[in-house]
């Protein structure tokens, strides 16, 4: 049959391509380059996911003082701020490279090609991912700009009829379908581990050696002080984490090396197999203020670190032990704590009778009495490298904290809270004082200006917090609360207050109440 192109009119020949349909082109391109990226990294490792490694990287490139801002701003918050801010900066970039590409794909294709190199950039910046790790980006990329062109060559047709545009939707709705089931068959895929079913499965943890029984004033909980031991439900959490790590008990594998006589490695049933020991200890974070809540206190279930290190023959070079989560976090602690019999340092398993929640470090995490989390209290341990100080840094190093991080003395008023209003006559004053490895010696609480002695819970370990408590006589007007508290190594608090970084806060806690 012979057309009639006469009877059509022919259309004005288009050197653009419409707005929307340029963007359109961008963003599909990205789905693609996404959704591809996250399938290939479940099978190669979840973290190569271009989106979640780029997350990761803005993370640990991001200024101090930026990463300070928004802990303080947006609080456990941060990662979901991190992500929408992370995300808002890639879908402008893609809606820029849409608007450079209306007459030709050269542009586009370049700031695709940058935001590909900057998931490369990401990927291969993560000390936790193998080789196979650049894979996810790679094809991402790869993906990314094979869509971006083959769509773009399509968008033309879509200009002039209505074939081209039904056609151009066709081809825009299947990349779109295949993004979505690449991305979903990823993310089941690389999330096949099931956390909950795998501690289910390692069930109840019987120490050979419990934890020593509570005595009846082990708290002031009732005047108002923090409970002796903290539910894992409310015990504080501090991690780089952007996703919570997913490790089976099954697939863990410890492996101890470096300066060592001969490197060893260790399943989970190695260790839950070894005399389980349950101690008391207390975790405190550096970034803690006076008077906040990042610290607490839980009975841990584990082997002692000094046995598994005595194992592997620490040679006599080493200072540091240098250990690696499953997401690539570092900690660099001094080997004489760990070494140190009398501190107990553990690889724990379990937390107040139960196998680590997720969140806390499951299957195993190392506890060290009395140093900061940030140097010794890595969660998912999967790797421990007897190495020295000089050679290596943790992660907080070369971010502004210090090398060695041993918790300082402190203590805390936990009630009344301040700007509260209390009734006259006799109130009691109630809190936290902790001194981890010599443990607490005397609390005073100044009223105004008077110091009180309080009364002291009675001691579970030196490695634990210990309440306090005083009755004091409070007249109507405005009063000033404060505690300090003493060690056994007859240290007591400085009033010199200090920001957390790059070691730790200092000051008496302050509380200012109203009494009518
Ligand atoms: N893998 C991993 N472990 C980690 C961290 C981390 O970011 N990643 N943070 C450390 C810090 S700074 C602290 S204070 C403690 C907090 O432990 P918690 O969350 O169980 O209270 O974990 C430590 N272990
Ligand atoms: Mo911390």
């Amino acid at each position: 049959m012979q057309l009639d192109t006469r009877a059509s009119a022919t259309p004005a020949p288009v050197n653009r391509l419409s707005r929307g349909r340029a963007i359109g082109v961008a963003v599909i391109s990205l789905l693609a380059a996404l959704g591809v990226g996250h399938l290939v990294a479940a099978f190669v490792g979840p973290s190569s996911s271009p989106y979640v490694a780029v997350g990761n990287w803005v993370r640990d490139i991001s200024p101090q003082p930026v990463v300070e801002w928004a802990k303080n701003t947006f609080g456990t918050a941060d990662k979901t701020v991190l992500f929408i801010g992370v995300t808002i900066v890639v879908i402008a970039l893609t809606v820029a490279a849409g608007l450079l590409s209306r007459t030709r794909p050269g542009p586009g294709l370049v700031v695709a090609g940058v935001q590909g190199i900057i998931g490369f950039v990401a990927v291969l910046s993560r000390p936790d991912l193998g080789q196979l790790g650049i894979l996810a980006p790679a094809a991402s990329m790869g993906v990314g700009l094979v869509v971006f062109n083959w769509l773009h060559a399509k968008a033309w047709p879509a200009e002039q009829d209505r074939e081209g545009r039904r056609a151009f939707l066709r081809a825009s709705a299947g990349v779109v379908i295949g993004a979505g089931a690449g991305g979903v068959i990823g993310q089941l895929a690389g999330n096949h581990v099931d956390v909950e079913e795998s501690r289910a499965e390692v069930g109840r943890l019987v120490p050979a050696s419990p934890a020593p029984k509570l005595p009846p004033n082990a708290d002031f909980a009732s005047s108002g002080s923090a409970r002796f031991i903290t539910a894992n439900r409310d015990f504080y959490r501090i991690d780089t984490a952007l996703t919570l790590p997913r490790v089976a008990a099954q697939d863990w594998r410890l492996r101890i090396h470096g300066l060592v006589d001969k490197p060893v490695e260790f399943t989970f049933d190695d260790i839950r197999e070894r005399a389980l020991i349950e101690r008391p200890v207390t975790l405190s974070c550096v970034s803690n203020e006076v008077g906040g809540g990042l610290i607490s206190n839980a009975d841990w279930i584990g082997v002692p670190l000094r046995d598994l290190l005595m194992e592997a023959g620490v040679k006599p070079g080493a200072d540091q032990l240098f250990s690696t989560s499953i997401d690539g976090f570092t900690a660099g602690t001094p080997i004489d704590a760990l070494l140190d019999a009398n501190r107990g340092a553990m690889l724990a398993i379990g937390m107040n009778g139960e196998p680590l929640p997720q969140e806390h470090g499951f299957p195993a995490r190392m506890v060290v009495p009395g140093l900061y989390g940030y140097v010794s209290a890595t969660k998912w341990v999967v790797d421990m490298e007897l190495t020295t100080f000089a050679d290596k840094q943790g992660y907080w190093i070369p971010r502004g904290w210090s090398v060695k991080g041993p918790i300082k003395t402190e203590s805390r008023i936990d009630n009344p809270q301040d700007g509260t209003t209390l009734k006259a006559g006799t109130n009691t004053i109630a809190g936290t004082a902790w001194a981890q490895t010599v443990g607490v010696r005397r609390v005073e609480v100044r009223v105004d200006d008077d110091w009180h002695d309080a009364q002291l819970s009675t001691e579970v370990d030196v490695n634990t917090w210990r309440m306090w408590r005083v009755r004091v006589d409070l007249k109507p007007g405005s009063h000033r609360l404060q505690v300090r508290a003493t060690d056994n190594s007859g240290y007591t608090q400085t009033d010199a207050e200090a920001e957390p970084a790059p070691d730790g806060a200092t000051g008496w806690h302050t509380v200012d109440v109203s009494v009518d």
